[in-house]
């Protein structure tokens, strides 16, 4: 399932909107992330707070969309692109791919949460897809 030419237009459109609150995004993502699935807290159990809108999940929030941006500037070629990112998780973290799924989940809620009139059916499913290539991409280095 491949990203067609529509669909990437669709994502980039859709990203110019969105990037400027690319650090609410990340907060929001992030604290729904260990909220409703604390399974995903374990990776981070080495930072000083996990609550909703602390300092670190604000801080790896920008982190997570600025990979998110950098997927987008490479949504021509995401297997080169997020090579680094890929290898990081897989052979550093060890994240469990299907994580990325549900933080794949949580990013959309968050934007249909902030950008109501911008998430159009076809948005939705242009960046469902998106993140199902980037959720690819990152896991390439696993084996
Ligand atoms: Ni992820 C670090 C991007 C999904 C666990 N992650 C990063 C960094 C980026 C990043 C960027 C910082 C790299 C650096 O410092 O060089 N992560 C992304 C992206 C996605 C993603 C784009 C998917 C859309 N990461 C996940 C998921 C988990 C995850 C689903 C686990 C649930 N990531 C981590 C952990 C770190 C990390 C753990 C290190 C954080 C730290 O501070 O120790």
């Amino acid at each position: 399932m491949s990203l067609s030419a529509k669909d990437k237009d669709t994502v980039k459109a859709l990203w110019a909107k969105i990037s400027p609150k690319a650090a609410e995004i990340g907060n929001e993502a992030l604290s729904r992330l260990f909220v409703v699935y604390p399974q995903t807290k374990t990776y981070f159990s080495h930072w000083s707070d996990l609550s909703p809108g602390s300092a670190p999940v604000r801080n790896h929030g920008k982190k997570v969309i600025g990979g998110l941006g950098l997927a987008v500037e490479k949504i021509d070629d995401l297997f080169g692109g997020l090579l680094t990112l890929s290898q990081l998780h897989a052979f550093q973290l060890r994240v469990d791919p299907a994580n990325f799924k549900i933080l794949s989940h949580c990013i959309l809620v968050v934007i249909a949460m902030l950008f109501p009139q911008d998430f159009t059916p076809e948005a939705h499913m242009a960046m469902d897809k998106f993140l199902t290539r980037v959720a690819l991409a990152l896991s390439d280095k696993y084996r």
